[in-house]
């Protein structure tokens, strides 16, 4: 465990040389010094895994991936590749959907990279029982860092499905959502301050655990959601939450999406406050169960609502009342939470997916407004129907939020972009979100210009230029390879 150090503000940046031509050979003898010899891997077998993302569609190539143990250590590494001209993709736990994480082919791109791997980074600091809040290297794992809040009965307020691997730095630089994020809002939302190491290699430091601090500019809810190409996050944070004394998780199987949109909206008047509230599919459902999670309902449905709920008194009751009370449920179990085995079957989606497809699956991560999500669902979920390739959607998500992941699995690779388009299209029609939590990654850069008009995208890019001039850091990510080259 450490604290922020001081000094680390203070080191002297690397000069910009805009007309120097990258030197990899001569770069990696001064990263060995920085990071030690055993972190500064070359050996093909050995980066495999950092080269390509978690879905399998992402393949790239680096020069070398390179893990360095501190914020002195990527500081000093960050200015050194800016001294070559070295390009930077850095990488958390690699469980990222959008391509994000790992570089592009070779073939793709030229230029010179490394991968910079937080994955040595997983200090988390004790808590601050009084501040309530914990800071954590960026590469914790999100799991790691609830076990700490958890033993002195907070949590983080963020939870989701890959919370072994997920870090610090990779929910925060991608503004992850996840399972808690009706309750308790998105990543961004769970930060008080942030550590980051710029283009440069200077450090940034903002980190207080003041809730009200309006000192000029919000930098760390600016980095959130950089996705990378912004600053190297190297430590976070994050606020902590008081868990709920007692909670209930519900699965009903159910006749329409309407049904489950009625279920959130009724709860509050049963007393009962919306810890997460799931949407799944029967197809999703009985795809989960083949890969040997149990069935939640005796009695299967179209749909399925999974909705964890609190509350004071006897939540499971009141639970049970309102599930009696509402329209179109089919069948419905109540367990008290944790209810790990119905958790499951929701957070076992995105494996058997990935198990099931005959080719990387064709992953799209949309919102909707709630009140378009029944009519989005339908048509999205015809889209397999309307192709004249193979295409099998497997839908689910988190309905509170209108966020609905749109699986889309045996699609041919050559008709990935086509697929994409019309899903897309029935997104924009619907006055939706083509990213709602995982990032545009390498995956979406093609289609930003379906979620910002050109004045947003003019001052995204001033942003970026202003803070990374040279396009050294994640690049190919938001913005595409050469743009700023
Ligand atoms: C989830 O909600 C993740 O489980 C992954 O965001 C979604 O696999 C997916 O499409
Ligand atoms: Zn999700």
């Amino acid at each position: 465990m450490r604290s922020p150090r001081p000094e680390d503000s203070d080191r002297p940046s690397a000069e910009p040389g805009p007309n120097r031509s990258p030197d990899v050979d001569g770069l990696l003898p001064s990263l060995r010094g920085i990071v030690g010899e055993a972190h500064v891997l070359t050996d093909p077998d050995a980066m495999a895994g950092f080269l390509t993302d978690w879905t399998g569609r992402y393949r790239g190539d680096a020069e070398a991936v390179v893990r360095p143990r501190t914020t002195d250590e990527v500081s000093r590494v960050v200015a050194e590749c800016a001294r070559s001209d070295i390009r930077i993709c850095v990488q958390g736990g690699n469980t990222g959907l959008v391509g994000g994480s790992v570089p592009p082919a070779r073939a793709e791109a030229a230029d010179p990279r490394i991968v910079l791997s937080t994955v040595r980074m997983t200090d988390v600091d004790e808590v601050d029982t009084i501040g309530r809040c914990v800071g954590a290297q960026a590469g914790a794992t999100v799991e790691s860092m609830d076990r700490h809040a958890g033993a002195i009965g907070l949590s983080l307020g963020i939870d989701l499905a890959s919370r072994e691997s997920a870090t610090a730095g990779g929910v925060v630089s991608t503004n992850a959502g996840g399972t808690r994020m009706i309750r308790r809002g998105n990543a961004r939302s769970q930060i008080l301050g942030i550590e980051a190491v710029l283009a440069d290699g200077s450090v940034l430091r903002r980190w207080t655990s003041l809730v009200k601090d309006n000192v000029g500019y919000d930098l760390p809810s600016l980095l959130a959601g950089s996705e990378g190409t912004l600053a190297v996050i190297t430590r976070v944070l994050f606020r902590l939450v008081v868990p709920p004394s007692a909670a209930t998780v519900a699965v009903a199987s159910v006749e329409r999406v309407e049904n489950a949109i009625d279920l959130i909206g009724a709860a509050p008047s049963a007393g009962l406050t919306i810890e997460a509230a799931e949407l799944m599919t029967e197809a999703g459902v009985a795809l989960v169960a083949d890969h040997g999670h149990r069935r939640p309902t005796a009695t299967p449905g179209p749909f399925y609502v999974l909705l964890e709920v609190s509350g004071t008194g006897d939540i499971e009751s009141a639970a049970a009342e309102l599930l009696g009370s509402a329209p179109g449920i089919v069948d419905a179990v109540l367990e008290p939470a944790p209810a790990r085995a119905l958790w499951a079957g929701r957070e076992g989606h995105t494996e058997a997916i990935a198990r099931s497809s005959s080719t990387p699956v064709v992953k799209l991560d949309i919102s909707v407004p709630i009140r378009a999500l029944p009519e989005a669902f339908a048509e999205l979920s015809r889209v397999g129907s309307e192709c004249d390739f193979p295409c099998r959607p497997i839908l689910f998500g988190h309905v509170g939020d209108g966020n609905i992941h749109v699986n889309l699995l045996d699609v041919p690779t050559e008709h990935s972009s086509t697929v994409t388009d019309h899903v897309f299209g029935i997104v924009a029609a619907n006055g939706g979100s083509i990213s709602a939590e995982h990032g545009i990654g390498r995956a979406k850069v093609a289609w930003m210009h379906l979620g910002r008009d050109p004045a947003d995208l003019a001052t995204m890019r001033a942003i970026k230029s202003a803070l990374d001039p040279r396009g050294l850091l994640n690049p190919g990510v938001i913005f595409g390879w050469r743009s700023l080259r």
